[in-house]
């Protein structure tokens, strides 16, 4: 049964920095996000992903979501660009009066230390992680904020999960050209996706999938666009306003 209270926000790397450009930050839109997600009262753990601190790195390197043997220092590269990512996001949250607590997302993959977030919510922080690089037996692999949120949503039941990314939510096409769709169904995919060229964990579509898998899993899912911060509080407090849906009762 969902947590009536917890919402899963995944923050996308295309909201807080420019992903057709490495290593550069959206100060203002992190903040002004930042201050929205301060606003909301109920329990949320939040994801971040990657944008342009990690991707591109990943790509350099050939890392992707599946375990391949790369050169070490790759993996050392990549994770540095998230660490420096993921400080600002802390940064940005607490200034706006979010406290929250970094935890490792090897522990989401480690069974029995997944209690970590309720825990954390129990001391009243807000616990916070982000797509990473994972070590394994057959090599590095990468795990998405995505894949993430499907983990954490399996784990902690959330009522709502939220995935903020930077256009209106999911078009029928894509967004330059396509119609903004209100509700997909749990298997829709768009039907022609770009990729920025140097996402490595699949763009539009996989993100879909994941987001398809939580709602399967009960939870009300929805995808915002983070450069309309008030959009993204309203959606947070189960208000209307435009944004996309995954619905369980749709057909296509
Ligand atoms: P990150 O993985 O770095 O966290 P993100 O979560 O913000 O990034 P992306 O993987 O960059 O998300 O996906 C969002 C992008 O997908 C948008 O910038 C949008 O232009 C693109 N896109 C392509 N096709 C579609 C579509 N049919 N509907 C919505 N967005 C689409
Ligand atoms: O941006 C990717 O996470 P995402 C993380 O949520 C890395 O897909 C390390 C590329």
């Amino acid at each position: 049964m969902a947590s009536e209270e917890l919402t899963l926000v995944k923050i996308g790397g295309s909201v807080i920095t420019d992903k057709g450009k490495p290593l550069s930050f959206r100060y203002e839109n992190l903040n002004n996000l930042s201050l929205a997600l301060a606003r909301y009262r109920g329990k949320m753990v939040i994801v971040h992903g990657g944008g342009s601190y990690a991707h591109p790195i990943a790509k350099k390197y050939g890392l992707k979501p599946e375990p391949v043997k790369v050169e070490p220092k790759g993996v050392t590269l990549t994770r540095l660009g998230v660490f420096t990512l993921h400080n600002e996001v802390v940064l940005s949250l607490l200034k706006a009066g979010i406290p929250v607590y970094s935890i490792q997302p090897l522990l989401i993959l480690r069974k029995d230390c997944v209690d970590a977030f309720n825990e954390a919510l129990s001391c009243n922080l807000t616990p916070i992680t982000y797509g990473d690089v994972i070590p394994s037996r057959e090599g590095c692999h990468i795990i998405s904020g995505d894949v993430l949120m499907r983990l954490l949503a399996e784990h902690l039941k959330p009522k709502r999960a939220v995935f903020i990314i930077d256009v209106d939510g999911l078009y029928d096409t894509n967004p330059k050209s396509g119609r903004l769709l209100k509700e997909v169904s749990l298997t829709w995919l768009p039907k022609q996706s770009e990729n920025n060229g140097f996402d490595v964990t699949g763009g539009i579509v996989g993100k879909v999938r994941e987001a398809q898998k939580i709602a399967s899993m009960g939870s009300d899912v929805y995808f915002v666009n983070g450069l309309y911060p008030e959009r993204v509080l309203k959606v947070l407090c189960g208000e209307e306003t435009i944004s996309t849906t995954i619905s369980r009762r749709v057909e296509s």
